[in-house]
């Protein structure tokens, strides 16, 4: 029997845990329930008791005994690499540098890429009216932030955003780049950013994990 559900939907953030099942090959121990956003399967209360904030992605341990809900999205994929990633293949060890530089990108994935790009989308869809002096701030802005992704990736060397392999570092920004020509904005200005998504396309489990 699975360990844990994991209530998902087919967007960016949801994308990032199928991506992380495909790459620890964990689909065994964890149970994908996939939730209906456009019914608002999201706000009815017995989702608001596993993620009171009424956002995919969420977890829930299916041990009765000992109950355990955990949302937002880089910290469910910190818990999948605690919890099944115990040789560090997409992770580095608790409290070594790059554990904290993998803490410093997920949080600048949410603080400052996803809200700019979550707008831009809002736009696209035609569910968020902005005067076009309000979309060219954000065009501004979301290119800003991909040249600090660029700047990360050139100063590294490496060919990846922390150390010198493909983690969760990655997983937080993959499906938000994956969708940088959906969102007009142009992923060859950015060449190693390009290039990283190129490559990691080509890691099966990782197209799999987008294609969710
Ligand atoms: N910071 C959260 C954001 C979660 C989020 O915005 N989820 C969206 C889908 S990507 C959602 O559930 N939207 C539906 C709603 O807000 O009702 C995370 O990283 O998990």
């Amino acid at each position: 029997m699975s360990d844990y559900q994991l209530f998902l939907a087919s967007t960016t953030n949801g994308r990032k845990i199928t991506v992380l099942v495909e790459l620890l090959n964990i689909q065994s121990k964890v149970e994908i329930i996939t939730i209906d956003l456009a019914k608002k399967q999201q706000k009815e209360d017995w989702f608001l008791k596993i993620n009171p904030n009424g956002k995919i992605p969420a977890l829930a341990s299916k041990d009765s005994s000992n109950p355990f809900y955990l949302s937002e999205s880089n910290a469910i994929l910190q818990f999948l690499v605690s919890k099944y990633d115990t040789e560090n293949k997409f992770s580095y060890p608790v409290n070594s540098n790059n554990y904290f530089k993998t803490l410093e990108l997920s949080l600048f994935q949410v603080s400052a890429l996803a809200p700019v790009q979550g707008k831009i989308f809002g736009v696209i869809r035609n569910l968020l009216h902005l005067s076009e002096s309000d979309v060219n701030d954000l065009y501004t802005e979301i290119k800003r932030v991909y040249q600090v992704l660029e700047d990360i990736l050139k100063s590294n060397n490496t060919g990846f955003l922390v150390g010198d392999k493909l983690t969760i570092a990655e997983v937080f920004v993959l499906p938000w780049i994956e969708k940088a020509a959906f969102s007009k904005i142009d992923l060859t200005q950015f060449p190693l950013l390009n290039d990283l998504l190129k490559r990691s396309l080509q890691v099966p489990e990782i197209a799999k994990g987008l294609a969710y």
